[in-house]
């Protein structure tokens, strides 16, 4: 095996095993751009030829890993915003038109160049934190060019920046003004001509709905990952973000990589999501946001067993936030997870509700040479601060 690239005089923190799979005095070297040696200096294999990049004590956690954002969309909804100052409800919004409506209709008039474009700069933010790893949903089209637009420039995204994207197909986040009053009719199509178009032309690679009053009940999100399901899509659901529909023990029913949100999760959820291995993705930006005062039940999780991830949500109504360090900091800050809790969210555990476990997430020999280099004394900095970046640099595949 030929090594191309070592890193030494490294601080790992591995993310493997409980903690954060600390090696004081590290080395990692990268093979075809595949981890092969993350650890101590002192085990490294020889090297001959490789280039040597000297850390000069810096830290090297995996590259990050958003995993659940909603980057591609159109316009913003600072107007909304500024009403929803003035005391009107997310709900009443939506309700009257506003919400996530609005910005179908500025997304259904934009070409796919248009949509790469607009995201590119909220790529660019999440990127320059050290984030590896990104999925992003469509949602946002509610009809199927618009939706396949989506699809095919979240692709896009991952050719134009070194960034691997996961595509999810979220048709069923609102129903479409040409549906108004038949939400079954809408689920029908998705069922029958998208999500069998979507898998063939390999557009997505997961299925999600939103699971609540303003979106969709159990019953059409059941038939909609029975569909996904027959297309061979692995599944993931927004459950109990504003009220309990028990979307989570649906979701887990159907084996879903992540139930996401889940403010609103019971006993019940959390046990069926135990049961399944559905990760739990907390979105604090979203939670922050709306001024949402339920908390997320994070200890029944922990004790669950249930491993916990954290996502920026990014979208234009509910958390229009590009920083995954910052969500860091709302994790522990909002919803008093651990340092290590937080790490183990935007890698590890993020990895896996994406189904991407053997893949990344950590620092492994096989695992994909994505890697995030900081200007640190302690981990627990990138948790501490608020809106500094203290990355160094970022590796992804080796390069
Ligand atoms: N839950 C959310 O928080 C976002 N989507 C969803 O299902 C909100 C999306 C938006 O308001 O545009
Ligand atoms: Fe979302």
């Amino acid at each position: 095996m030929q090594i191309d690239r070592i890193w030494t005089n490294a601080r790992l923190a591995t993310m493997t095993g409980e903690g954060l799979g600390v090696v004081e005095n590290g080395a990692l070297a990268c093979a075809a751009g595949r981890i092969v040696h993350a650890g101590p200096a002192d085990t490294l294999p020889p090297a001959p030829g490789a280039e040597r990049i000297d850390c000069a004590g810096r830290w090297i956690t995996p590259g990050l890993i958003d995993c659940h954002t909603h980057l591609i969309h159109m316009g913003n909804r600072a107007r909304e915003f500024e009403m929803r100052l003035q005391g009107a409800s997310y709900e009443e919004i939506a309700r009257a038109g506003g919400g996530i409506v609005s910005t179908m209709r500025a997304t259904r008039a934009a070409s796919e160049d248009e949509l790469v474009a607009a995201a590119l700069p909220r790529l660019d933010a999440l990127l320059a934190e050290g984030v590896t790893t990104i999925e992003i949903k469509s949602g946002y089209g509610l009809d199927a060019p618009s939706e396949l637009a989506m699809l095919s420039a979240a692709r896009r995204l991952g050719r134009e920046r070194g960034v691997t994207v996961r595509a999810t197909f979220l048709g069923a986040h609102a129903l479409p003004p040409e549906y108004q009053g038949n939400p079954d009719g809408y689920i029908a199509m998705l069922c029958d001509d998208l999500i069998p178009r979507v898998a063939a032309e390999g557009l997505a690679d997961a299925v999600d709905g939103f699971c609540e009053g303003i979106g969709f009940t159990p019953a059409q999100i059941e038939r909609m990952f029975t569909a996904a399901r027959a297309a061979g899509l692995p599944v993931k659901l927004h459950a109990e973000q504003l009220s309990n529909l028990h979307g989570a023990a649906l979701a887990a029913r159907f084996g879903a990589l992540s139930a996401d949100h889940l403010e609103y999760l019971d006993q019940a959820g959390v046990a069926a999501m135990a049961e399944a291995g559905t990760v739990a993705v907390l979105l604090p930006g979203a939670y922050y946001f709306v001024r949402e005062t339920q908390l997320p039940p994070v200890d029944a999780l922990r004790r669950a067993g249930v491993p916990i991830a954290l996502a920026t949500d990014c979208n234009p109504g509910t958390s229009p936030l590009t920083s995954l360090l910052l969500t860091m900091n709302m994790g522990a800050t909002l919803f008093r997870l651990t340092v290590d809790e937080c790490l183990r969210g935007v890698t590890r555990n993020a990895a896996r509700a994406l189904g991407m476990a053997n893949e990344v997430g950590t620092l492994e020999p096989g695992k994909r040479c994505d890697l995030a280099i900081w200007d640190i004394g302690h981990p627990a900095e990138l948790v501490y601060r608020m809106g500094f970046n203290p990355l160094h640099a970022r590796v992804r595949s080796g390069q």
